[in-house]
């Protein structure tokens, strides 16, 4: 809701300087100022109403199913129309659960509130948006596993669609926050979750909750630095009291990533983690490689042949309680090198470089985790080492054009303090 704000802002604003000149221009033209009054009001009422229209980022309509149906929700007791969820058209067996639920011997886990839904075989939930065309948006939710032994997810914004496996458990509180991204390619477009699954028992199946869409933004390349999005500031919604990142599956194609300008290149997830629960090397936002080798993020950069480059990144302790050693096997072009943490008492993070010759107009660069890392505290949740910051630049180039010395040393250049300043205004 971003647009929202800004137009709301920018009608104070106008307002605002009307007001001021009306004031200092005396009455001489004040009937032709209310008239730029009336008009611009009149442009603000249009404005917001376009910035209502699109749907920008946030929660989808009643997305964590905390809104009570009529008559109630079954754990109050309600017995009316139990079928009945506000905001949602259903298909086949689909059931609100509450939080401490049990089925069987099993406690149903809710992802976040008191309420969630859980989709039977092949039963669907769908909700209509407005988005604008030949946007990216992605979509981020919760999810968890019941009974199933192979669960996954499709997510579709017909007719792009893509199935989600359930199967590996990130995190031990039994659910995980993914996300997934797509082109829309109409105004009006529907957001559909389906369970493909066909279980035995029907009443299996998974558990979704915390639904929400975001517009990405894809940043233009920086002109000192051949990586798009290296510092992993745009990516897709988080929510501020999640705390277990937004796991980020396999997706092939760079065009509708998730992670502008990166893709996901293996069979597992890597984790998108925020600064506001985890330590994060530079800005709010970087990735946690989980999984080991089954966990790769790439990036195809343009390069001139024959040219020395040097790959920079932060590696980092996401402060996760994270069982070291912490290593990522960096890629660039026909370099691979593997760089280990260091412990640093006065740092989270340390930086590292590879030094490439470029062999082609376009060269790829990667990282996963040389190990397959859990945590200290539950001994099962997934964790790695984070990269972030991955800075690509011609060798003995002086480095970035216009940047700050930061207060930890690192040179900041002019896209990320710009951006970095949209972001807070989005909060
Ligand atoms: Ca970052």
């Amino acid at each position: 809701m971003a647009l929202t704000k800004f137009s709301l802002l920018f009608c104070l604003v106008i307002s605002h300087l009307l007001a001021v000149f009306a004031a200092e221009d005396g009455t001489h033209s004040s009937s032709h100022l209310s008239a730029s009054a009336v008009i611009s009001s009149n442009m603000c009422v249009i404005l917001s109403v376009n910035a209502y229209r699109f749907w920008k980022s946030g929660l989808l309509i009643n997305g964590d199913f905390e809104t009570t149906p009529p008559g109630g929700f079954p754990d109050d007791g309600a017995t009316d129309n139990p079928n009945t969820i506000p905001s949602w058209k259903l298909g086949g067996m689909v059931e609100l659960v509450a939080s401490g639920q049990k089925q069987g011997g099993m406690i149903l886990i809710v992802p976040e509130g008191r309420h969630a839904v859980r989709l039977g075989n092949d039963a669907q939930i769908s909700q209509e948006v407005k988005l604008e065309k030949g946007e990216i948006y992605s979509i981020s939710f919760s999810a968890s596993r019941t009974c199933a032994q192979l669960e996954s997810l499709n997510v579709s914004v017909p007719p792009v669609s893509q199935t989600i496996d359930l199967q590996t458990l990130y995190s031990v509180q039994g659910w995980d926050t993914y996300a997934w991204a797509f082109q829309a390619v109409q105004e009006d477009a529907n957001v559909v979750f389906t369970n493909p699954g066909m279980e035995d028992d029907p009443t299996c199946g998974p558990i979704i909750d915390d639904i929400a869409i975001k517009k990405l933004f894809v940043p233009t390349k920086p002109k000192d630095n051949a990586v798009l999005n290296g510092d992993f500031e745009e990516g897709p919604w988080m929510f501020r009291n999640a705390s277990l990142g937004v796991l980020l599956p396999t997706n092939l194609d760079e065009e509708t990533s998730s992670l502008p300008g990166w893709i996901v290149e293996s069979n597992r997830a890597v984790r998108y983690i925020d600064s506001y629960h985890f330590s994060v090397p530079g800005g709010k936002r970087a990735v946690e490689l989980l999984s080991g080798k089954e966990g790769i993020i790439s990036q195809m950069v343009t390069t001139t042949p024959n040219k020395p480059y040097t790959m920079s990144f932060s590696l980092g302790h996401a402060g996760d309680t994270c069982k070291q050693p912490l290593a990522v096997m960096a890629f660039a072009g026909d370099q691979a090198e593997n760089v280990h943490y260091t412990p640093n008492a006065n740092s989270t993070f340390q930086t590292a470089h590879v030094n490439f010759t470029a062999k082609a107009e376009k060269t790829r660069v990667a990282f996963y985790s040389v190990y397959y890392n859990t945590r200290s505290d539950d001994m099962s949740s997934l964790c790695g080492p984070v990269v972030d910051d991955i800075q690509v630049v011609v060798s003995g180039s002086g480095g970035v054009g216009f940047s700050c010395l930061r207060s930890d040393g690192k040179l900041e250049t002019l896209t990320q303090i710009v951006k970095e300043e949209a972001r807070l205004l989005e909060f």
